[in-house]
């Protein structure tokens, strides 16, 4: 009895080795867990529900098949595939969360959240990240042609590439006030999340006391908390070197 909770994989056709660690991990690991949650940044970049590559299908493949084999999957979206949407969850039998969800875990509350809201001191970011967030834009944009959308990210990105190479990595990390303000208003013993790349426990000198856990990225390999009930272990798994 235990559930999988992954972040940050940053999928892209471009790197296998990646893609490949997350098959395996899906077909060998995920199948025998009771849940598996992903906390965002699943993809490098999801421009849409209307993505029409062979590696969008293939990654929407993996997780029909874990659905249909009885495992419930769980998404919340991350700054890179906001906008996952309805579509790509039909596809996929993967429930959509919102931004933040109060989940038991054996007897745990737990609030559980992609990380980036908890970054306040990053105000360019939070800002940006307000305006891509609104409906009525993001209603737009899903109606455009794929390529034009791609055309419109690829140079986003580019633009506000120095905008993050300027910033400090303080700013880029979470706000310890903002993370016992969160698990307060639920009141909530457990925080798991992902974003900053900095995988840990942290116990909180808090009373009571609190634990946020925080998932690493699979940039150079797999980074995977098992929760049970008799306890959970925050663990990494290789890449294969041949890829
Ligand atoms: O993921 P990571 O660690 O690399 O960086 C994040 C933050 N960056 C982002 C940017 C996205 O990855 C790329 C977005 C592509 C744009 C697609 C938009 C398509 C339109 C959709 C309309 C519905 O999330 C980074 C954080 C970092 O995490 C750590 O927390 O710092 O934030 C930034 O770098 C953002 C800049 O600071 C914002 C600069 C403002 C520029 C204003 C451009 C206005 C564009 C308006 C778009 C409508
Ligand atoms: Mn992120």
């Amino acid at each position: 009895m235990h559930t999988l909770f992954i972040s940050d994989l940053h999928l892209t056709p471009s790197r296998p080795d990646i893609t490949h660690c997350f098959t395996q991990f899906m077909r060998n690991e995920a199948i025998h867990a009771d849940a598996l949650y992903v906390l965002g940044d699943l993809f490098d970049f999801w421009i849409g529900d209307d993505d029409p590559t062979p590696f969008a299908k293939q990654i929407q493949q993996e997780f029909k098949h874990l659905t249909a084999q009885g495992v419930p999957c769980y998404f919340t979206q991350g700054n890179r595939d906001f906008l996952v949407g309805r579509r790509f969850a039909k596809q996929t039998g993967v429930t959509l969360l919102p931004d933040e969800t109060v989940i038991d875990l054996y007897g745990t509350s737990a609030v559980i959240l992609h990380g980036d809201t908890l970054c306040t001191q990053d105000v360019r970011y939070l800002a940006f990240r307000a305006k891509v967030h609104q409906p009525w834009l993001q209603w737009l944009f899903n109606r455009l042609p794929f390529f034009i959308k791609q055309r419109i990210v690829a140079k986003i990105q580019t633009d506000i590439r120095s905008d993050k190479s300027q910033k400090a990595m303080e700013i880029m990390d979470v706000t310890p006030d903002e993370v016992v303000h969160v698990m307060d208003k639920y009141q909530v013993p457990l925080m798991i999340h992902g974003h900053t790349h900095r995988p840990a426990i942290h116990h909180i000198s808090d009373a009571p006391q609190k634990t946020r856990i925080v998932l690493g990225d699979w940039y150079t390999q797999g980074s995977v908390l098992v929760y049970s009930e008799s306890g959970y272990s925050l663990e990494k798994r290789r890449f294969e070197s041949q890829l």
